[in-house]
């Protein structure tokens, strides 16, 4: 094990020069279809990504739970955590043209608090009653096209066009608090897809130079149409800049900056009680847009071989948040991945 450890290390120096065995040959982990590959070559990945969120933005100030119930909603949500396996696949037919595909699993928890003013007791008590909703399954695939625009032994700048698929579900039902122990719709945040086929181009530019390297990429994710259940979701547009820097043998490490900003919804989920818009934030079609910055550190490790093993840790956490609000606020993510290629 250990000399085949320091094989790898070796021969990681050794091919330091030419490049293609850096760790930070490929980007961020959190960063999708950053790299392309050469004719021929293969690979595959498996990512767990998990963005825990905590309380509730208005703009970029904090909302209370309290404040919350005051503004006239009975249910105030406190905490969510979404996680993600995301299996992945890239193949490149030729040198100009790398195919991709992505494959989420996904498993939404949101905790909330439910408050009620209880008449008989005078004025002002108020009880409040914890509760959750749960929903998990295949989230939306995602097929991807990624064409070397321009490549030089320094530089590669890559376009990309995913395209995806309306296979996540946007039927998840579960019990609340109100629902007498009834599964019932579950609001916008806990669906697992898009319901719509979306189209997602991108320009992605790296830079590799002897001791660092650097890339930026800019993505859009537009809907089509409308879902059947009358509504579609707000487009996004993300940018990231980054810079990573082998250090020993097979380990580089990067910092990330990204922006995100994303639209309200358009229309109104058909399957959701019309009641529940007043009774909780996340069920309001007008309050899901926003915008955020995030900081990101990562780690990169790559065992070269015949087959190459990538282990890749990037933690992320947000450093702006603008939020139609009451919403809820992105506290930190992290992605940990592993890539095997040939
Ligand atoms: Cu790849």
């Amino acid at each position: 094990m250990w000399s085949r450890v320091l094989f790898a290390s070796l021969l990681s120096t050794a091919a330091i020069a030419d490049g293609s065995f850096r760790a930070d040959s490929h980007g961020p982990i959190g960063v999708m279809g950053e790299h392309t590959h050469n004719a021929g070559e293969w690979m595959l990945s498996y990512r767990y990504m998990q963005m825990e969120m905590d309380g509730n933005l208005d703009g970029s100030d904090s909302v209370s739970t309290t404040e919350i119930h005051q503004q006239g909603y009975m249910n105030s949500p406190q905490t969510m955590t979404m996680k993600m396996h995301m299996l992945g696949g890239m193949y490149a037919p030729t040198d100009e043209l790398t195919l991709m595909l992505m494959l989420p699993f996904i498993a939404y928890d949101m905790d909330l608090n439910m408050r009620m003013g209880m008449m008989s007791m005078g004025g002002g008590m108020t009880v409040d009653t914890p509760f959750s909703t749960h929903s998990d399954g295949l989230g939306d695939i995602k097929l991807g096209a990624l064409f070397n625009y321009q490549k030089t032994d320094s530089s590669d700048l890559i376009l990309n066009f995913t395209v995806s698929l309306p296979t996540g579900s946007i039927a998840e039902k579960d019990n609340t608090a109100m629902s007498m122990g009834k599964d019932v719709q579950l609001p916008y945040p806990m669906q697992l897809g898009s319901g719509t086929y979306d189209i997602m181009p991108g320009i992605t530019y790296t830079v590799k130079q002897a001791t660092y390297s650097w890339g930026a990429q800019t993505k859009a994710t537009i809907r089509l149409g409308e879902n059947d259940n009358d509504y579609t979701l707000g487009d996004r547009y993300m940018a990231t800049a980054w810079y990573a820097r082998p250090f020993a043998e097979s380990l580089s490490w990067s910092t990330r900056v990204a922006y995100e900003h994303w639209d309200n919804i358009d229309g109104i989920d058909s399957e959701l009680n019309p009641m529940m818009r007043s009774m909780v934030p996340t069920a309001d079609p007008n309050l899901r847009a926003g915008e955020r910055l995030d900081v990101a550190v990562g780690i990169n490790w790559i065992m070269p071989g015949e087959q190459t093993h990538r282990l890749a840790l990037e933690v992320i956490k947000p450093v702006y948040q603008h939020l139609d609000g009451p919403q809820m606020n992105a506290d930190y993510s992290l992605v940990l991945g592993w890539q095997l290629s040939q």
